[in-house]
């Protein structure tokens, strides 16, 4: 059993990580290096300066200043705020919100564990505001994922013991922050497969299985 389920925002809770790609292309084409699904799937979880970086490694791109860089990565969430502006209530889905539901009259807390900025305007937008019982996103963190920090202050801010959380990630490298803060993980999409895992999930309605058995036995 958990005391707190930490959720993953972005790919997990709802599909801004389809606004995270389609931002990121818009930019790598002005800058003119190649960006697709598979170095996308790379980015999961990871801040929007690292992103940045692995972009112009992977596309051969050495010659920007930090000036240069500080505004592609402005210009890159100018492009995505654009995009969080166009969703509504109706990009929750019926299937996560009935699950959160489910999940809170089970009595167990619910908390964000985001590397996101964007974070509380994403809640605002999907009608989530003043929803879950801790937030822990970009805003307040000094590392990003894989590093556990995210996950352990929504714990402390929940105030639950991190070994009575489980994460629920769709990105490897929030499975690792999970399994670093020594807390069991849900992965999700391609963190499903995830070795270190928990559990691997096909359906986010599948929360309420774990949640309902002791730890361990699925
Ligand atoms: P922002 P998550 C992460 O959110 C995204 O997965 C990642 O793609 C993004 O770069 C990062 O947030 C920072 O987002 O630019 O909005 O601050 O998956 O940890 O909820
Ligand atoms: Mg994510």
């Amino acid at each position: 059993q958990y005391d707190a389920v930490i959720f993953d925002l972005d790919g997990v809770i709802c599909h801004t990580d389809a606004y995270h790609y389609q931002a990121w292309k818009a930019l790598a084409d002005r800058l003119g290096v190649p960006f697709d699904e598979q170095v996308n799937n790379l980015l999961r979880g990871v801040s929007r300066e690292e992103s940045l970086e692995v972009i112009l490694k992977h596309g051969g791109l050495t010659t920007l200043t930090d000036e240069e860089k500080r505004r592609a990565c402005a210009e890159k969430n100018e492009i995505y705020k654009g995009l969080l502006d166009e969703m509504s209530p109706d990009d929750l889905s019926a299937e996560v919100k009935d699950t959160l539901d489910g999940l809170r009259a089970m009595g167990i807390k619910l908390a964000i564990g985001s590397s996101s900025k964007n974070a509380k305007k994403i809640l605002e937008r999907i009608g989530l505001d003043g929803y879950f019982d801790a937030i822990s996103d970009g805003t307040n963190i000094t590392r990003s994922k894989p590093d556990p920090e995210v996950f352990l202050l929504a714990a402390q801010y929940a105030a639950v013991d991190p070994e009575r959380c489980l994460v629920v990630e769709d990105a490897r490298a929030g499975i690792e922050a999970a399994c670093r803060a020594g807390m069991d993980s849900a992965g999700i999409g391609d963190a499903a497969l995830c070795e270190k895992a928990s559990y691997g999930m096909e359906t986010f309605s599948q929360l309420l299985t774990i949640c309902g058995k002791p730890s361990g036995l699925l």
